[in-house]
């Protein structure tokens, strides 16, 4: 299947599961059975649904068609080349392809200066004034890609100042800025750009990264720290005129390394045909150099892609099936649909239609209380069938005696509220951004007295350690609190005849997850810096730790949202399910009471119980038939069965 058509068939899917939701939604709250805690949480559902993107970066050593790539995989139709692709170092900054309608089209530019300010990329996202903004005219394909050779922009400035916004100045041999005759260095005028442009899977949510070559890659941490970890998939290109070199292992190893979703392509395969070869030798070379790129990055030989972009552009731009065929380009465009789309659908299939199906479980759960509170309730007005007055006078003290108890057992319930939210206090002290704030502080005077790398990564070191403790200690606060809801859970249960699910209990693995990629990005970008930290260095590794601060941030904040839901997700349905009992046996007293001021006649008791119970077992069923289709948004689509081939 074309990435297109998976592409198709999953907004499909989504938009069924977005439905689905807001069919639960609105049966809830016909049935009088949506609380406020469950509105939320199907509200976030479905922004979940639609802010849903998809991410496909591009990294490699400069000039190894990264961007000819992109323009061939996603922008031939427009015929000709949208992003800008020539010898030398030509994309200067990560460059974001996406499509939001609201906007026109437009590239949006931040100057590299705002790296010298310390504010970090997601933080001046929301700043629009920060960026320079051209307009272009998408049915124009040349205007267009005039407009956005601005992403290869770059101007002359002095060394001083190009250290102070983070680029390594000194030996052009190690990778770093060679200043010229007049000490001017040449550094990228943007540091990032954002291109809004109408394209069918840009609408779907897929945004393309193109990233500049190593160098660039290396200045801007969030890059290495959030946006190519945080990628869907990777595509690492090498290119078949130079192999795998030095520096493309470099960044392999300090930007990609393995890891789901990673593809690696062998582009410009075209340059093997060169008119002498015969196809079977050109053949066997392709074979054979995929066969050492393999070896020497240590992946499966069917992980890598010899491609030609070139061709393939030239090929879908002129119509030529048998060029486009040659290119080898269908091969890369079907591996990246397949292994894309199906691991992305998994991955929201839990986080929406998993979540609601949850919501849904604990409605159920209050609606079977209900039902046996009926089913007692009529057992006992049954028994009192041709009972003279002193038996209904003995049930009706009965039912005032269980309905005092139970108030008196409210009690117990309040007291083990007020624990629940000391418990809760505790465990967001220690998950909270306070801690780490301060942590961090005392990281960034450290880091500023270091003089040597060894010193500098003890500073970052201690950071993620007392992180890690934070998470740790909160982990513990998670199962205190866990132990705590189950015997309270069991006691009510027992007592009231409650009927309370057990909530499967948190915990913050992804967050240490996290956390560990972190650790990780952060430290092979490091491995690469000099001993001794120069002056240019410094301003480095100082936009460095706050690159890492924000991540961290980041992820704390999400681990602290997350605790927020699975505490609610505790006791929410244990209110509801307390409000209910009560209904019910000011209901049964109710009942009872009139009976005996034979203010109703018994048998009319008795049918309008059994109306009610005959409305929840069927509300039962609506909601099980709910969930059997949210059930089915869950399970892995079906290949289409395979035609018998005549
Ligand atoms: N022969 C051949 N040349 C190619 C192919 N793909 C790209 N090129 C050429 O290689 C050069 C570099 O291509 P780009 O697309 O600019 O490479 P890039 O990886 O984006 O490079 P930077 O933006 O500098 O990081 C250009 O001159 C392209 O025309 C290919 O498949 N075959
Ligand atoms: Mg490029």
């Amino acid at each position: 299947m074309t990435l297109s058509k998976q592409f198709d068939s999953y907004r499909h899917w989504r938009d069924g599961v977005a439905r689905t939701i807001e069919r639960l939604r609105g049966w809830l709250a016909d049935a009088d059975l949506l609380d406020s805690q469950a509105e939320q949480r199907l509200d976030r559902l479905a922004v979940r649904l639609t802010e849903d993107r998809l991410v496909v970066a591009f990294v490699a050593e400069f000039s190894r068609g990264k961007s000819e790539l992109i323009n061939a995989l996603f922008f031939a139709e427009r015929g000709g080349r949208v992003l800008p692709s020539s010898v030398g170092r030509t994309t200067m900054c990560p460059t974001e392809l996406a499509w939001d309608k609201s906007l026109p089209s437009r590239i949006a530019l931040l100057p590299i200066e705002t790296r010298a300010e310390g504010a970090s990329l997601s933080d001046l996202r929301r700043v629009p004034e920060a960026w320079q903004v051209f307009f272009f005219d998408p049915d124009f394909t040349e205007a267009m890609s005039e407009t956005l050779r601005r992403v290869g922009e770059v101007k002359r400035v002095s060394a001083e100042v190009a250290q102070s916004l983070g680029f390594a100045v000194g030996d052009a041999a190690e990778g770093d800025l060679q200043p010229d005759e007049n000490g001017l260095v040449e550094i990228p005028r943007w540091r990032h750009a954002l291109i809004n442009i109408p394209h069918p899977l840009l609408e779907q949510g897929l945004v393309v990264l193109d990233t500049p070559g190593l160098n660039a890659i290396g200045a801007e941490p969030e890059l290495t720290l959030s946006l190519l970890p945080g990628a869907h998939a990777v595509l690492f290109v090498l290119a078949a005129d130079t192999g795998v070199t030095q520096t493309d292992l470099a960044v392999w190893r300090d930007h990609v390394g393995g890891g789901a979703g990673r593809l690696v392509v062998l582009n410009k395969i075209d340059g093997l045909w060169d008119g002498l070869r015969t196809d079977g030798e050109i053949e066997a070379e392709i074979d054979r150099q995929v066969a050492s790129c393999a070896q020497i990055l240590d992946l499966p030989a069917g992980n890598i892609f010899p491609v030609s972009a070139q061709k393939a552009l030239v090929a879908k731009v002129g119509g030529d099936p048998a060029l486009l065929a040659r290119s080898r380009l269908p091969r890369l465009e079907r591996a990246l649909a397949e292994g894309l789309l199906p691991a992305k659908r998994e991955v929201v299939a839990n986080g929406t239609a998993g979540e609601a199906l949850v919501i849904a479980a604990e409605v159920r759960s209050l609606l079977e209380t209900r039902r046996n509170a009926y089913a007692d309730q009529l057992a006992e007005l049954d028994s009192l069938r041709g009972k003279n007055q002193s038996v209904v006078s003995y049930m009706m003290r009965k039912a005032k005696v269980e309905k005092d108890a139970f108030e008196k057992g409210l009690r117990d319930y309040y007291a083990v509220r007020s624990v629940f939210t000391q418990l809760a206090d505790a465990l967001f002290g220690h998950l909270g951004l306070d801690t780490l704030r301060r942590q961090a502080r005392k990281t960034r005077e450290a880091m500023r007295q270091a003089t040597f790398t060894p010193q500098l990564l003890a500073a970052m070191g201690e950071l993620f350690q007392a992180a890690r403790e934070n998470i740790a200690q909160s982990e513990r606060d998670i199962v205190e609190i866990d132990e705590m809801m189950t015997a309270m859970r069991e006691r009510f249960s027992g007592v009231h005849s409650l009927h309370l699910e057990s909530t499967a209990r948190f915990n913050l693995g992804i967050a240490l997850r996290d956390l560990d990629r972190l650790d990780d990005g952060f430290r092979r970008q490091f491995s690469g810096l000099l001993n001794m930290l120069t002056k240019d260095k410094r301003a480095l590794t100082q936009q460095f730790f706050e690159g890492v601060a924000s991540q961290m941030r980041k992820i704390f904040d999400a681990a602290n949202r997350d605790a927020e839901q699975w505490l609610r997700s505790l006791m929410a349905p244990l209110e509801s399910q307390v409000r209910e009992v009560r209904r019910q046996l000011k209901h049964r007293l109710e009942n009872v009471k009139r009976i005996h001021e034979a203010a109703d006649s018994l048998k009319e008791r008795i049918d309008e119980i059994v109306h009610a119970q005959a409305v929840v077992s069927a509300q039962i069923n609506e909601l099980e038939e709910l969930e059997a289709v949210l059930e089915g948004a869950l399970r892995p689509p079906t290949r289409p069965a395979l035609r018998a081939v005549a």
